[in-house]
């Protein structure tokens, strides 16, 4: 078994005072360090978006957290967050970026946005990681991050489809939870083969 630490958008967008601000995003950053001597590898992800990209409310004059229907299906229309370049978009001052093997950036496709590590949200274009786990050996990998049920559920759900064995850290991680979307995630991550704990 080679197993790495998949850490989603722990960015300061998604914690206390950022634009998409998570309840508690900080609160996960000290143990999600202590966290990763014990793995193989250690993997980051970063939301990374243009500005006026298609995810965001501004582009299309809507309400911040209202629905639109996107190509690719319904898309949440959030407040803009992580620009590329922006001090939102960098991640936790706290986060031991440097035991990172790798950072993926996600959701720089100006039409699409990404959840997942792995897709984009039309759920066809890869990012890139399933082929880097893949060619490193590694089968199993348990997520932390922001947030619990977007980025790390869809991830999540994401990962077990194409086979890895995965886990689900709930401590390490803090949930947006809009509409019912925590219990929804839970449910979803656990049908597609996650072990939440
Ligand atoms: C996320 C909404 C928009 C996340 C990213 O990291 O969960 N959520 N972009
Ligand atoms: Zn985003």
């Amino acid at each position: 078994m080679t197993h790495a630490l998949l850490v989603i958008d722990v960015q300061n967008d998604f914690c206390p005072g950022g634009a998409l601000a998570v309840t508690g995003g900080d609160q996960i950053v000290a143990g999600i360090n202590a966290k990763m001597a014990t793995f193989d590898a250690v993997i980051l992800t970063q939301d990374w978006h243009p500005a006026g990209h298609s995810s965001f409310a501004s582009t299309h004059d809507a309400a911040p957290m209202s629905m639109t229907e996107m190509p690719y299906g319904p898309q949440v229309l959030w407040p803009d967050h992580c620009i590329q370049g922006s001090l939102g978009a960098q991640f936790h001052a706290d986060l031991t970026v440097d035991r990172a093997n790798l950072i993926i950036r996600k959701g720089y496709n100006p039409a699409i946005d990404s959840y997942s590590a792995f897709f984009e949200n039309d759920k066809t274009t890869p990012t890139g990681l399933e082929g880097y786990l893949r060619t490193r050996g590694i089968d199993t990998l348990t997520l932390v991050g922001l947030a619990t049920d977007f980025c790390v559920n869809y991830s999540a759900v994401d990962a077990a489809k194409l086979g890895f064995n995965v886990t689900v850290d709930l401590a390490l991680c803090r949930a947006i939870d809009f509409d019912g979307s925590l219990e929804a995630a839970k449910a979803g991550m656990r049908d597609a083969g996650a072990t939440l704990v």
